[in-house]
């Protein structure tokens, strides 16, 4: 002991200056707050989910339990609306008329787990041909114990006696696309080991880009949620581990895009599981074994919600932070987002010996204010939690609200607070330099009463009235019509609102 102290007071001593110059980050990163300033939007009250709370036993719900946990709206290509409960049910949502279960998957996932934030029923995603071919895709988590379903991949190192969870990718086919209650068949494309106690952060999402058409090289393209499994916080001795991360043979943290089409269909290279890798993806074609070809981008968190502008294909991914910072990314195929080495555009310090995954530490400038110096893609607009604790999705917004025209609107999970940000400013950001990043604004939301009269609301507000009781969480999330109109949703009140027009 005696004979390294000298050595370990050397080493300090040559760490010094630089720790002076790139000090370590313990509160309010972005000292300036998230301000309202102008931007002013109805929201209307559109249609309730049926009430499942109290369906499940309290230790298999979430805490605090809601009255629907809708997490997803979705437009169908042939013009229906649907929504999901993770609680197990798929919605048929047709105007002036309540919702209609269209499919309840509790039976076909019987091993399901539905005690986390996202768990259960976790999204679903229409095939751009669903109306003639009937696909669509589901994300779900389950239990490992007891469970007789094999994995597709377990995270490098581990072993099936590791394995805590399940997250599983299935395609399910309506063997008529146009009937009000699924009746068809059931394909399992993809199934993923969680190694952490607690199934945090799973694949979240399941969706194809809205802009591709057919002869696109994108067209009919399914991707995925980038995920960390729960290697950041998700507990246990296999969590807080950076080691999981920044690397090309593990689908964690990456953004997968996959073909959908079993290989005996496709006749091209089989992936992990069930389906194809696409050949014009980043890593399918480098010849190395190491990495794996579904990977389309890597390096976050949590970047549970992706979205396309619909006017350029831009395509963002909103990714959780860990103690810190909220990002809004623009997603490119092959970039690394940075995860676990970087939060925003500072270090984090789990990274460094002996640090956690708590601290940030600055970038120096000649990383900071200089085009791609260093091998990380970063974000183009960020938060920190002394304005919010969790992004929710977004979306480029080109529809009848004249005020929101060319933003990208997007929220705070946790508090319930809408933001804007320009689409220009975001794009302008796509720069390679990390420090440039696009102002964010807050949207003053009001209602209108039946007489006309404008009462300014938050979301908050507006689930706590619903429901009767104050919310510990607001549980916001947004989804988007396909005309390009926005949907406010809350796991905790189930009601499905949307931004509207004044006075309409
Ligand atoms: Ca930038």
């Amino acid at each position: 002991m005696s004979s390294r102290t000298p050595l370990l007071m050397i080493a300090l001593l040559a760490l010094a200056p630089a720790r002076t110059l790139y000090a370590q980050i313990t509160e309010n990163p972005l000292p300036a707050p998230v301000e309202k300033r102008g931007l002013t939007v109805q929201i209307r009250d559109v249609v309730r989910l049926p009430r499942t709370l109290g369906l499940l036993p309290a230790d298999q719900d979430t805490n605090p339990a809601g009255w629907a946990r809708v997490s997803f709206v979705r437009d169908a290509p042939d013009g229906r609306r649907f929504a999901n409960d993770s609680r197990g049910f798929l919605y048929l949502l047709q105007a002036d008329a309540e919702p209609s279960v269209y499919l309840d998957i509790r039976s076909a996932i019987p091993h399901a787990i539905y005690n986390r934030l996202e768990s259960g029923f976790i999204g679903f995603g229409f095939h751009p041909e669903f109306a003639d071919n009937g696909l669509f895709y589901v994300v779900h988590g389950e239990y490992a114990m007891g469970n007789p379903s094999e994995v597709d991949f377990i995270p490098p190192g581990y072993t099936e006696a590791d394995v805590t969870h399940h997250n599983v990718i299935t395609e399910w086919r309506a063997n008529d696309p146009a009937a009000n209650t699924f009746e068809g068949t059931r394909r399992e494309l993809l199934r993923v080991a969680h190694v952490t106690t607690n199934m945090s952060h799973p694949f979240g999402y399941v969706g194809f880009n809205p802009t591709s058409e057919p002869g696109d090289e994108d067209y009919g393209l399914l991707y995925t949620s980038g995920s960390d499994l729960g290697f950041s916080n998700g507990g246990g001795p296999n969590a807080n581990n950076p080691g999981q991360t920044q690397r090309l043979d593990s689908v964690v943290t990456a953004i997968l895009r996959i073909d959908p089409r079993s290989p005996s269909q496709s006749g091209g290279t089989k992936g992990l599981g069930d389906y194809t890798i696409p050949p014009s993806n980043p890593f399918a074609g480098d010849n190395d074994p190491a990495t794996l070809g579904e990977i389309y981008a890597y390096g976050f968190r949590n970047a549970h919600r992706l979205s396309w502008d619909l006017t350029d294909g831009t395509m963002f991914a909103a990714d959780i932070g860990m103690n810190h910072i909220e990002e809004i990314n623009i997603v490119h195929a092959g970039a690394n987002y940075g995860w676990m080495a970087r939060e925003g555009y500072w270090e984090n310090g789990i990274i460094r010996p002996g640090g956690a995954l708590n601290q940030l530490y600055e970038l120096p400038g000649e990383v900071l204010d200089v085009r791609d110096a260093d091998q990380f893609t970063y974000p183009v607009a960020i938060y920190d939690h002394n304005e919010g604790q969790a992004i929710s999705g977004g979306f480029a917004y080109h529809g009848r609200i004249e005020q929101l025209r060319g933003k990208f609107v997007f929220g705070d999970v946790q508090r319930g607070r809408l933001f804007a940000a320009d689409l220009a400013a975001l794009k302008a950001a796509d720069d390679g330099v990390p420090r440039t990043v696009a102002p964010v604004e807050e949207i003053q939301l009001y209602v209108r009463r039946a007489n006309g009269e404008r009462v300014y609301v938050s979301f908050r507000d507006l689930v706590e009235r619903s429901n009767g009781a104050s919310a510990s969480r607001a549980d916001l999330h947004l989804s988007d019509s396909r005309d390009g109109e926005l949907f406010l949703t809350s796991r905790q009140d189930g009601m499905i609102r949307m931004l509207v027009p004044d006075e309409d």
